[in-house]
């Protein structure tokens, strides 16, 4: 008989990269936990959705029972979390709904494995987020937690709560610290994607020579350590066919700046643009001629908003993932370079359909 896996989240970014890695690398059932909604959102699972071996389950991270009755019914040999409520900004607007599912979710999901199916191999996604405020850089594993955020502090539960688990009752339990991971599937909320659809929606003007709207961002002097999620999958999978659990951490070992990745994105359009100006009243603006495609009343790409600054802010994540590469044979295969231009190809691929 088949070996089975639960994934959470399996409609967003992670989640539905981990049933494409599973269904084309594995010959296991992959069951995806979905909430219910009056509208499902299943774009990222056109792939998926044509296996014969993907099944759609609806449970919530929210309600243990649910979590209970697909442990018990479906009896999975492994379950993999990649459900949380993942938007670091809006952790302060719903911080008992990202603390309820990000932290006490992991809970609910560990006792139902301790309940029914305690041979399962259990894997929960932590964050760079549970480094916060970092006392040096590259961060490791040594790091001290000092989150900056409810969702940060979420993590950090979680992260705790998984090691309390597998040592009192010997699960092959891990969570993993992961640094950011963007793709072509990202959720438009999170910068990286705020930045690729934007170039492609701005691109599209200037090519129809109509006027455009800047995008508008919060603090551009952020930096992160940004992989393509296909990678990360690939490196969780790793970690869950190991002889013991244990903990990593997954980067790509470089950082780089919110203000950085604007000027390579719109490099990949074909645009390239200037800084000017300082704190909320800094811009970046096209600086080259296009001829007559550039309308003269929207020469500006990029301006600061500081409604999307944050209470608190994670100035700095760089992450040294060099135990994972050293033990687990693992290495990011795509560049930061590479990640820019696939999301914004992809962006810019889909503005023009939606125009013709
Ligand atoms: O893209 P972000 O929203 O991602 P953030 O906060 O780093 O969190 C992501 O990575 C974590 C791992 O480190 C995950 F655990 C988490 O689930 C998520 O995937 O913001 C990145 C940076 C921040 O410093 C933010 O202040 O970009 C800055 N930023 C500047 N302007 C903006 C904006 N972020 C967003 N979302 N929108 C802006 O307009």
């Amino acid at each position: 008989m088949a070996k089975k896996i639960i994934i959470t989240g399996v409609s967003g970014q992670d989640g539905s990269y981990m049933a494409d890695f599973i269904l084309n690398n594995t010959d296991l059932d992959v069951f995806g936990m979905v909430r219910r909604a009056s509208k499902p959102d299943y774009s990222n699972l056109k792939n998926a959705l044509k296996s014969s071996r993907f099944k759609l389950v609806t449970g919530d991270l929210s309600d243990s029972q649910s979590i209970e009755n697909l442990v018990r019914e479906i009896n999975p040999d492994y379950f993999i979390n990649l459900a949380a409520q993942s938007f670091v900004g809006a952790s302060w607007q719903i911080p008992e709904q990202t603390f309820d599912v990000t932290a006490v979710g992991v809970l609910r999901c560990l006792e139902a494995i301790r309940k029914f199916s305690p041979k399962c191999r259990f894997y929960s996604a932590g964050s760079s987020e549970e480094m916060g405020d970092v006392t040096y850089s590259p961060q490791d594993l040594n790091h001290p937690i000092r989150p900056r955020s409810p969702y940060g502090a979420a993590k950090a539960a979680a992260r705790h709560l998984t090691k309390v688990y597998k040592e009192s009752y010997n699960l092959y339990a891990v969570h993993s610290i992961l640094y950011n991971h963007e793709s072509e599937r990202r959720g438009e909320e999170f910068v990286t994607r705020k930045i690729s659809k934007g170039v492609a929606r701005i691109l599209t003007s200037i090519k129809r020579d109509r006027a455009f709207k800047p995008i508008e961002l919060g603090n551009v002097d952020a930096k992160r350590d940004w992989s393509h999620a296909k990678d990360f999958v690939r490196g969780i999978w790793i970690m869950m066919n190991q002889e013991k659990a244990k903990e990593y951490l997954l980067s790509s070992n470089e950082t780089h700046s919110i203000r950085e990745f604007v000027e390579k994105a719109f490099l990949c359009a074909g645009i390239s643009g200037l800084w000017h100006g300082e704190r909320e009243g800094e811009e970046f603006s096209i600086s080259q001629s296009y001829g007559n495609a550039v309308n003269p009343s929207s020469s500006v790409l990029v301006k600061i908003n500081p409604e999307f600054y944050r209470p608190a802010e994670v100035a700095l994540l760089h992450g040294d993932s060099s135990l994972a590469r050293k033990e687990l044979g693992w290495q990011p295969e795509i560049s930061f370079d590479k990640l820019v231009e696939l999301m914004v190809l992809s962006d810019i691929d889909e503005a023009q359909k939606s125009e013709e």
